[in-house]
């Protein structure tokens, strides 16, 4: 496959960019030239970001597996599609071709079809990092089916929300999962969810883990059972539903800065014409490459890029089934060596971490065959991206540090490997069709070079967001209501004088923990379920290899009994209602918040604290109770 669309000069890049500002709508339809439309568009784009209302190849029909699939059958057919590294090294590693893994797909969509699963039914898929995840996305997009992937380590109740939300009357799950030296029950996390969620009709559970479960009758069934039962009827085709450009392929739940998780909807289309730019521009892919992301498919870079953009392209995607540590520090780097990894995308936090266990793991691997390493998640700090350059890289890998979100569907900004020059610690340019701009609090754009602010965008792209489900409202007051006519991202950023951009991180009350996004609000209403909290405050602090840790202020009914059992209590709140990623790392008691006359909690106070900044907590005199701030200042944890 060739890509037509693949910039390769700095000066290519430039005249796409040129076209994409000038002439978008001649730009974006030559880039969805070459992808496989059953009838094509009517209209390249229609928009407004008042509603807003944003349609990208109106009038166009198609499906994304015959572009991640079937149209690689004749030419690479027998080309690795996915290679699969188990949890246990061990163990048998697995390769699927084009073809192998287009009859799966075929196959496990006629058992969803039997299933009842029809074009707009709502999937949730609760699994691991197994082939059969991504076989079972694209069976639901096969059929026109919207899935919800939720990651393995949210909790029942965070699944519960979820299903509700998206009132999904489908499941996908395994017995368990593998990730290290644990095995999560994934199934009976499930079971716990659907004791609140009646209208679940289905539950089918993939064996992996042989972790004893229990199957309710007339609910759950097992793939494996239903697999043989296409079988039995000879393993008929299963034709490609034809889907509008801008019928949803899937939602994704992310945190906000208020209320429960969203769920972004992503348009066919779109999504795939964009993500799939993206990763051959970004990564500046080439046929016959291993493209190792080690992200969870449960993410949206694991959407993006693991399943969807590199099958589009025709590519090698690596899945990885457990976690970088486990057995030991070097399982990336062997992984890298075992298969000759060519791209390797990871996040700052692995690479921090890994970075603590020293040089020992990494020089045990051959890592020559890397040609591309990229950051994604979080803003990467100059010590890691150097760390990642001389050891990992060797200093002959270009290093792409993309910056973007759940909402964009692909990278928005970042460096194009070895084409646009990369700057440590900046994500630097825009990619061609994307139109950054810097906003003032009051609504007003900075412009020009050497200046910061809060990141937008005023123009749209393919892949961004069609809608939150269920809730177009909030949608709009979420992104389109801060400035006018602008997506607002919720970052900021600096530019400089090339026009490279800098995220410095979220403006709003959201933390980033480990490249997860977790909302302050979901975590203080965690925390306040536990019986005995009177109210709490959330904020972030730097945390050296999470990058934010999460500090919580609790104000607790009883001042007797074990603080720290309490402090443990508390976390396994929140781990139950989250999930353990959203585990404060940090509980601090207190006896009141810090709050303005009018009860608003100055979570600027706190945040100076929770840093150690504890005479930069600026003006305290608006206070209802400015006593409250020694006290808490007192007892901070260090
Ligand atoms: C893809 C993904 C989005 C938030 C985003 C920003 C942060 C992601 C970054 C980065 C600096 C980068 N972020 N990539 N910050 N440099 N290269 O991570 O999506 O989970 O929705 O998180 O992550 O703060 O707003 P998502």
């Amino acid at each position: 496959m060739s890509y037509p669309f693949q910039i390769k000069s700095f000066d290519e890049y430039q005249a796409a960019y040129k076209r994409s500002v000038d002439d978008p709508e001649g730009f974006w339809g030559d880039v969805a030239s070459s992808f496989y439309w059953r009838k094509k568009w009517d209209k390249v784009l229609e928009w407004n970001f008042k509603e807003p209302n944003i349609k990208w190849f109106q009038g166009g029909r198609l499906n994304i597996t015959e572009n991640c699939l079937d149209r690689h059958l004749e030419t690479s057919g027998n080309k690795p599609a996915i290679i699969w590294e188990p949890n246990d090294p061990e163990d048998r590693h697995r390769v699927l071709t084009y073809r192998e893994l287009y009859n799966k797909v075929v196959q496990f969509a006629n058992v969803l079809k039997n299933n009842g699963v029809k074009k707009g039914d709502r999937v949730c898929i609760y699994m691991g990092m197994v082939p059969e995840l991504a076989i079972a996305v694209l069976a639901c997009a096969r059929l026109g089916a919207i899935h919800s992937v939720i990651f393995g380590g949210f909790s029942a109740q965070s699944i519960a929300d979820r299903l509700q939300d998206a009132q999904a009357e489908y499941i996908v799950t395994s017995d368990g999962a593998f990730r290290g030296n644990k095995d999560v029950p994934l199934k009976s996390v499930i079971d716990d969810a659907l004791v609140q969620c009646h209208f679940v009709k289905r539950v089918i559970v993939l064996t992996r883990t042989r972790t004893p479960v229990s199957m309710i009758k007339g609910r759950d069934v097992w793939w494996e059972d239903e697999v043989k039962f296409v079988e039995t009827m000879g393993n008929p085709d299963c034709p490609a539903e034809e889907m509008d450009a801008e019928d949803p392929l899937f939602i994704l739940y992310t945190s906000g800065s208020t209320g429960k998780p969203k769920g972004v909807v992503h348009t066919v289309g779109g999504y795939m014409v964009y993500t799939t730019y993206s990763f051959v521009n970004v990564f500046q892919y080439n046929p016959g490459d291993i493209h190792f992301c080690t992200a969870d498919i449960g993410w949206i870079t694991g959407h993006s890029y693991i399943v969807y953009a590199p099958l589009c392209a025709g590519a090698t995607s690596l899945i990885f089934e457990g976690i970088p540590t486990w057995p030991d520090a070097g399982r990336f780097w062997k992984i890298v060596d075992k298969y000759r990894v060519n791209i390797l995308y990871t996040a700052p936090t692995a690479i921090r971490s890994l970075m603590g266990f020293g040089l020992g793991p990494v020089q045990q691997a051959d890592l020559s065959s890397l040609k591309v390493l990229g950051s994604v998640g979080e803003p990467i700090n100059e010590e890691a991206w150097h760390w990642f350059d001389d050891n990992i890289g060797k200093n002959r890998c270009p290093i792409v540090d993309t910056w973007w979100q759940t909402e964009n569907g692909g990278i928005l900004i970042s460096n194009l490997a070895g084409v646009t020059k990369a700057k440590p610690g900046w994500a630097t340019l825009p990619l061609p069709g994307i139109q950054p701009v810097l906003m003032d609090e009051n609504g007003k754009e900075i412009e020009g070079p050497n200046v910061g602010g809060n990141l937008c965008v005023k123009f749209p792209w393919p892949g961004m967001l069609r809608t939150t489900y269920g809730d177009h409202e909030r949608m709009r007051t979420n992104y389109f209501a801060t400035y006018d006519d602008m997506y607002f991202t919720g970052d900021g950023s600096y530019r400089d004088e090339d026009g490279n951009y800098r995220i410095t991180g979220r403006v709003d009350d959201v933390l980033n923990v480990s490249g997860h996004r977790i909302g302050t609000a979901e975590v203080e209403n965690a925390i306040n379920m536990h019986a005995g909290v009177v109210e709490s405050a959330v904020v972030g602090y730097p945390h050296e290899v999470k990058g934010q840790g999460i500090y919580a202020y609790v104000v607790y009914t009883s001042a007797h009994g074990d603080e720290s059992l309490t402090r443990k209590d508390i976390a396994q709140t929140v781990a139950r209602i989250i999930g353990p990623i959203a585990k404060p790392d940090k509980i601090q008691f207190v006896s009141g918040l810090p709050k303005t006359r009018s009860g608003k909690i100055m979570r600027r106070i706190l945040r100076k604290i929770a840093e150690g900044e504890l005479d930069n907590v600026g003006d305290i005199s608006t206070l209802l109770d400015p006593q409250v701030v020694d006290e808490i200042k007192r007892g901070r944890l260090a």
